[in-house]
């Protein structure tokens, strides 16, 4: 499965041209499958459909954990961390975590829980996340994990698109320095949920919750009353493994769909290639297991590739800005795949945190999220890789399922704040508005994929058409990705950010209009429109202008409430860093918000607001200006 020169790879690459279904063939076989397939790929483009390894049968937890039993079962499968440094962290090894693994989807099935069902799970970075995720793909049932920094309304929205029913919370959160209700706000939810018959609580932080007779359970007291045998349930390759949401330019967020078995291959073949990943090293993914980087690199890519990865509870600047480096140190980890967000803020705080700790296990460094600047790459590189160690950008999405373009650490050549180029199997390229492919190198456009992939998105979560008009609508013939990019003189690829409405803070995605919507609700508020704008330590932030019925008294208290909203309507996340109170906002003839100008007001390029004269009334814009942060 590993590719181990650059020649391996070009010739892989190529092969994976000239025959891909040949290519993934060989890939695929390398898994455990219960029936082989009888066809390797059919697709579609125009109708959205994409099937891959046709017919056959597989588990993915049979390759994540059973088939590791005999060679591994006393290698650690997961290390956790703790909030509290002064707790003992905790190793399961690969047989405990089956056995821990066979008794919850037990549980779940003593419950009700059947394949097809959908689970949806809120819980804090704790093994349990793991064990409840593998539980779910155990029996077939289909996990949604919501993000633990999601509102009630945004858990609410997502079980109710889907269906839950049964929810696995816990009692609270430890992040840093806070508890967090978890359970609290799943009641909140619920008020608005019908499909859901029980809630497991798993006992975290043992502040007091109400447990409601015939529908709350306690995780503890369930799995001391089941079986530890739970043979795997034969999954088809396209049954449906799980949903994620996400963000998109407009609406909801949309019910992404991974299916078994494409995604299984993508995300495990990903892993094992682009962190050229050794036996024996320990894998610390800093994400969170609520966002797709969480499912396919702390839990499935390394799990079916047999790897031991570390779970961290806490944040980077708990109990202090040197506590990753201190985990790698205390783990001896080898590989720390992290985001440009918390590398820029751990930057900021000095190399003083750095120094204390014995950073020289690290073999291997990685990238995710958001475009990487040059100047954290470089610290990154120097002051923890000490220069020696390969740093993987790498670009793709929650649609994507696994890494798209990056570099195989330590093969691929680096550049920096470049991703550099495709994996084998992913045909990327570039078109101008007018859906053109623009060929050759030193050229910029709308990156989109031309071919697919084992990992690509299958469907949005009940409502198929939604996944043809956002992916596969804007470029016919092809899967639009929402990202800008360059191609430089060498083939390299640097992603330059979204060219939709969609806003990456903090590496979180977050739609405008999901914001403005948020806003919106708020009393008192009758029109607004959000843009992101360059942030130091995020990426971008959330800037809100906004009409209000009248001009605040107490401005200040009134963007409090406003931000006080969104927290409740989306989550925390979601927060506008600066609300500035308009008058009027620049539309056009027809209606439309030109927010290229409201950007360009956000970020102090006032002077390059481009043409105005086609707006309804340009003097908004001489006042907005005015009034500008
Ligand atoms: C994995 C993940 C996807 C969006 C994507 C792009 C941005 C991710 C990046 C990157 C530049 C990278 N993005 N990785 N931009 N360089 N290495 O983050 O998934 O949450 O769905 O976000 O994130 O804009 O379109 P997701």
């Amino acid at each position: 499965m590993k590719i181990k020169t650059f020649e391996a790879y070009q010739a892989a690459y190529k092969q994976s041209v000239e025959d891909p279904e040949g290519f993934w063939a060989e890939v695929a076989q390398q898994f455990q499958w219960r029936k082989p397939w009888k066809k390797v790929l059919s697709w579609d483009f125009s109708e959205a459909n994409v099937k891959w390894f046709e017919g056959g049968e597989l588990n993915i937890t049979e390759n994540a954990l059973d088939r590791h039993l005999a060679e591994r079962g006393d290698q650690p499968a997961i290390i956790w961390e703790s909030n509290d440094p002064e707790d003992k962290s905790v190793t399961i090894t690969y047989r405990v975590l089956y056995d821990r693994v066979c008794r919850f989807a037990n549980v779940l099935k003593k419950h009700g829980v059947k394949k097809g069902d959908r689970v949806c799970i809120y819980l804090p970075m704790v093994p349990e996340l793991t064990v409840a995720v593998l539980a779910c793909a155990r029996i077939g049932a289909i996990h949604s994990v919501v993000f633990g920094g999601f509102s009630a309304k945004s858990i609410a929205d997502r079980i109710n698109d889907a269906e839950c029913n049964m929810v696995i919370t816990s009692d609270g959160a430890f992040r840093g320095s806070k508890v967090i209700p978890m359970k609290e706000t799943v009641d909140a939810a619920l008020d608005q949920c019908h499909s859901v018959k029980h809630v497991i609580v798993m006992t975290r932080t043992r502040t007091p919750v109400s447990m409601l007779k015939g529908r709350d359970l306690w995780w503890e007291e369930e799995v001391k009353h089941v079986d530890s045998v739970c043979p795997a349930e034969p999954m088809d390759a396209e049954d449906t493994l799980f949903i994620l949401y996400t963000s998109g330019s407009t609406g909801k967020p949309k019910g992404v769909v991974h299916t078994c078995g494409g995604y299984m291959v993508y995300a495990t073949y990903t892993f094992a290639n682009v962190f050229q990943y050794e036996p024996g090293e320990i894998h610390f993914c800093t994400a969170d297991i609520g966002w797709i980087t969480g499912h396919s690199y702390i839990v499935y890519g390394p799990l079916c590739y047999g790897a031991t990865s570390v779970i961290f509870e806490g944040v980077p600047t708990y109990p202090d800005a040197g506590r990753f480096w201190e985990i790698i140190a205390k783990h001896k980890v080898n590989i720390l795949y992290t985001a440009p967000t918390a590398i820029r803020s751990l930057m900021s705080f000095g190399l003083d945190f750095v120094k204390k700790h014995d950073l020289s296990s690290l073999t291997k460094l990685g990238s995710v999220g958001e475009p990487i600047n040059e100047e954290a790459w470089h610290w990154f590189k120097t002051n923890i890789g000490h220069d020696h160690c390969p740093l993987v950008d790498t670009w793709w999405q929650t649609e994507t399922g696994g890494i798209m373009i990056s570099p195989l650490a330590g093969i691929t050549p680096e550049k920096p704040t470049f991703a550099t180029l495709p994996l084998p199997g992913i045909q990327p390229v570039l078109v101008d508005e007018n859906g053109k492919e623009i060929e050759g190198n030193g050229v910029s456009g709308n990156l989109c994929v031309k071919f697919p992939w084992p990992g690509i998105i299958r469907t949005t979560y009940g409502d198929h058409e939604r996944a043809k008009q956002t992916y596969f609508s804007a470029y016919p013939g092809m899967y639009f990705t929402g990202d800008g990019c360059l191609r430089d003189e060498d083939g390299y690829y640097r992603i330059t950010g979204r060219v939709d409405d969609v806003l990456n803070v903090s590496g979180h995605r977050i739609g405008t209009a999901e914001v403005e919507n948020a806003i919106n609700m708020h009393l008192g508020v009758v029109e607004s429109a959000v843009v992101g704008y360059a942030h130091d330590i995020k990426g971008q932030g959330i800037y809100a202008y906004v009409i209000a019925e009248h001009e605040p008294d107490d401005p200040e208290m009134f963007r409090k409430d406003i931000a006080a909203t969104v927290s409740r309507i989306i989550g925390p996340i979601a927060k506008p860093d600066k609300v500035q109170f308009v008058t009027g906002l620049p539309k056009t003839r027809s209606g439309k918000i030109m927010r290229r100008i409201l950007r360009k007001i956000s970020e102090g390029d006032m002077n390059n607001l481009g043409d105005t004269s086609t707006l309804l009334d340009p003097a908004v814009v001489e006042d907005i200006k005015k009034g500008a942060f």
